[in-house]
């Protein structure tokens, strides 16, 4: 890929009313999740479950790339066509999860590492055969008493730059994620410092390495109150914090912001988005990056029954509408039951 087709490829990922469906849960993490429902997690019941989410009908308004796990970039879609050539066909990016999950960081009691640069060149040159358009590597910060460290801050933001690096070079648009988790009992206010400290050394990071603002989009959690919190913000006050988070943070030449939803609820992940859409006047396309918060209401629906498949689709199909007319700008919570779900 060219830098063009790069540039191309990091704006039609952030089109406005269209977003990313994160469904790159390692082996671990869907795991769990279908422990939830009580299924299997056998590599069928994971291709059947990619499978029922990528078949879904007029998914392509509103979703505009899918970020798959190795195996899933492997896999077939039930009539043998390829999930990656299935996403394409539908007008929808296929992209992968390159790094190789998270790890101790030495000296740093608490605190994660994220690995995989090791081969990522290789690897890379690999999935771009497989039909990957672009790439996502996840950094986690963790807050608690004395934690981040700067050690913590600066080493993750190394490895995002230098993935994001490789990556660009290798012609797949790097999805930069620096996720500071909401876990803990922490106020809004330390989530506002620490997501500022940790924004700003990952753009020096992708500064020093040479990285092409243009050619990558930011995955960056909001600025909310610790789950534990007694004290959680409103929905107005998120947007406000997490808009005035990035604009002092992220330099205009970025196309586009899609956020995670780190364990938010369904709604709320929606209804952030479409306050900080209203509020609008950024240089950036705002929309979302969800796994969770796109895909909880169709993984309840299907609970590993073929006959639920419609059903789940359906709920998959509203969640991503709802984040749609949210990333445009026009979501209202009213709209929930307007459109309503079979699920
Ligand atoms: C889909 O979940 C991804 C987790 O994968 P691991 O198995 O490697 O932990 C995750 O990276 C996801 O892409 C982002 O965290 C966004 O997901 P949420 O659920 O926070 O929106």
């Amino acid at each position: 890929m060219n830098t063009n087709e790069l540039a191309n490829v990091a704006r039609a990922m952030v089109a406005s009313g269209r977003g990313i469906l994160a469904a790159d849960e390692s082996t671990g993490t869907i795991e769990k999740r279908f422990k939830g429902i009580s299924v299997e997690c056998t590599e069928e019941n994971r291709r059947a479950y990619r499978d029922l989410l990528f078949t879904t009908k007029g998914l392509g308004e509103f979703i505009s790339g899918v970020i798959l796990y190795d195996e899933t970039l492997r896999q077939k879609s039930a009539d043998g066509t390829p999930f990656a050539a299935l996403l394409a066909k539908n007008n929808i990016l296929p992209g992968i999860k390159v790094d190789a999950g998270t790890k101790d960081l030495a000296f740093c009691p608490g605190e994660k590492i994220t690995e995989g640069l090791d081969g990522l060149a290789k690897r890379c040159a690999e999935y771009v055969k497989l039909g990957a358009k672009f790439a996502k590597w996840r950094a986690v910060i963790t807050i608690g008493e004395g934690i981040p460290s700067m050690a913590c801050i600066t080493a993750n933001a190394h490895a995002l730059a230098r993935y994001a690096a490789i990556c660009q070079a290798g012609g797949l648009v790097p999805i930069v994620e620096p996720e500071v988790l909401m876990d803990g009992d922490h106020t809004i206010d330390r989530c506002e410092e620490v997501t500022e400290r940790t924004l700003r050394a990952t753009f020096a990071a992708l500064a020093g390495q040479r990285v092409a603002l243009e050619h990558m989009v930011l995955k960056p959690s909001m600025v909310i109150s610790g789950k534990d919190c007694a004290k959680q913000a409103g929905v107005q006050e998120v947007a406000v914090r997490t808009l005035q988070t990035l604009k002092r943070t992220v330099p205009a030449a970025v196309p586009g912001i899609a956020f995670l939803s780190g364990g938010q609820s369904d709604e709320l992940a929606t209804a952030h988005l479409g306050a900080m859409n209203k509020i609008g006047g950024t240089p950036w396309v705002l929309t979302f990056s969800y796994g969770r918060a796109l895909q909880h209401a169709s993984l309840s629906a299907w609970k590993g029954s073929a006959a639920n498949v419609a059903k789940a689709q359906s709920a998959l199909h509203h969640r991503a509408r709802m984040n749609g007319l949210a990333s445009a700008g026009q979501y209202r919570p009213e709209l929930e039951k307007e459109f309503g779900t079979a699920a």
